[in-house]
């Protein structure tokens, strides 16, 4: 297989905490023992049309293989789960049930913690910011309350550890969802099992390496 490349923020405004989208997929490459190589994007690059044609919507991360480009996160995270083992289960059943984690982490838990994060960036000055939070973290509190019931004290949303613990997690790991964990003990514990993993603190260490280059700081996590 020719060796993956994806892209990734140049100067990461998550300060290299792990939180922008090449994470999932750093992730995913590590848990499946795939070498990737990494092509570094400032965001004027991102804007041009070189970027443009990998990721038409001019961000990151996008995914080249050979004559394969790829673009969205999530889908980038199957495909890797579909071209190794590791990340879905063998049987069809388990399988079908991993990706529809996969599906719910992205389009039924992402959504709620991600309208609460651009209300605080775009409508803080607005006078009816104040009015809307406690709406926006109930739609939250719902859904969180959701996950942590069928979570449960399982170890992970399925038998084995899936690419849907992996989106889910990283899901999580948004500062707006991490700062209600404390109301879900069981989601707390959830994401530190996956922090734990080795696979999560290589690709943490990898994408924070840039961050500190980028920098010129050592930072401490
Ligand atoms: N649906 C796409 C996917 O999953 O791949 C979304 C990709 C996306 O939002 N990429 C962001 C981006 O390129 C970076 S990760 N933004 C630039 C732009 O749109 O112009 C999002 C992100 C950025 C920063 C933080 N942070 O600092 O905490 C968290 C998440």
């Amino acid at each position: 297989m020719v060796t993956p490349t994806i892209t990734a923020f140049e100067s990461s405004p998550d300060r290299g905490r792990g939180l922008a989208r090449d994470m999932a997929v750093r992730w995913a490459f590590e848990e499946v023992g795939q070498p990737y190589d990494v092509r570094l994007v400032s965001f004027r690059e991102m804007k041009e049309p070189p970027h443009l044609a990998r990721q038409p919507f001019g961000q990151i991360p996008s995914y080249e293989e050979g004559e394969l480009v790829l673009f969205e996160s999530a889908a980038i995270v199957l495909h890797i789960a579909e071209t190794h083992s590791g990340l879905l289960p063998d049987d069809a059943n388990g399988r079908a049930r991993a990706i529809a984690w996969m599906f719910a982490a992205k389009s039924t838990v992402e959504p709620v913690i991600v309208e609460a994060e651009a209300a605080f960036l775009i409508e803080r000055e607005k006078s009816w910011f104040e009015e809307r939070q406690p709406m926006l973290k109930d739609r939250i509190r719902v859904r969180l309350g959701q996950l942590s019931d069928r979570l449960g004290e399982g170890e992970w949303l399925d038998a084995r550890f899936s690419a849907g613990d992996l989106l889910m997690i990283n899901v999580l790991r948004r500062p707006t969802a991490l700062s209600m964990l404390d109301e879900y003990p069981n989601l707390g514990r959830y994401v530190t099992r996956g922090e734990a993993r080795p696979a999560f603190r290589r690709a943490f260490d990898a994408q924070h390496a840039v961050f500190e280059a980028a920098s010129g700081a050592t930072v401490s996590q």
